[in-house]
């Protein structure tokens, strides 16, 4: 199975970034928007797990959250990869991203200690709007901002061990396991 771990969208900021896409898209080059369902923060991606390994992974998390108490997230602006140059990938960025990225950083140092390998891509934290089949031209960048931050917080209090299933109409995520923050694991 194929595995990651990541932060659930609330309900209500999920629909205000669908509808600021719906209103930007129009006015921005072709790609394949992510369906406002599968909107989501990426933590940590594993990748291709065996199963009966694939059981024993929210285990090894747990424990790796219980230091970590609930935070406040709020959404930002949109950004893209890579950097500079041709876009690829179209963003919605959350803050505060040092805290996103401390909380990246306790799942993968949990993973790295029961040697299990993850993608071990330097954090961002960003919600992945579309992908481009083919590369936006650098100056799309300045139009970036068609998409109007939905001004949005909550709080995250758990993060979610989810499967993807790759399918032709597009990927199928389904929750595997809830991670609460601050719990005694
Ligand atoms: P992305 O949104 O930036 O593409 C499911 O594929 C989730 O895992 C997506 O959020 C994706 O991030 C993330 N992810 C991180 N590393 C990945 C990788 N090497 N291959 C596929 N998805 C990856």
């Amino acid at each position: 199975v194929r595995l990651f771990v990541a932060v659930e969208l609330p309900d209500e900021l999920r629909r205000a970034v669908a509808e600021a896409v719906a209103a930007g898209r129009r006015r921005l080059p072709p790609a394949g928007w992510v369906r406002p369902e599968n909107l989501h923060l990426t933590l940590v991606f594993l990748g291709e797990v065996a199963a009966p390994r694939a059981a024993g992974i929210a285990p090894v998390l747990r424990p790796a959250l219980a230091g970590r108490g609930p935070f406040t997230v709020r959404s930002a602006a949109p950004g893209a990869f890579p950097e500079r140059g041709p876009v690829r990938v179209v963003w919605l960025g959350l803050e505060p991203a040092s805290a996103l990225g401390e909380l990246a950083d306790r799942l993968r140092a949990a993973l790295s200690a029961e040697r299990v390998p993850f993608d071990a891509k330097p954090f961002r934290a960003h919600v992945t709007l579309a992908r481009a089949r083919t590369a936006w031209p650098a100056g799309a960048r300045a139009n970036l901002d068609r998409i109007a931050p939905p001004e949005r917080s909550f709080a995250l209090e758990e993060v979610v061990l989810f499967e993807s299933d790759l399918r032709p109409e597009g990927a199928r995520y389904r929750a595997l396991d809830r991670l609460r923050l601050g719990e005694a694991a």
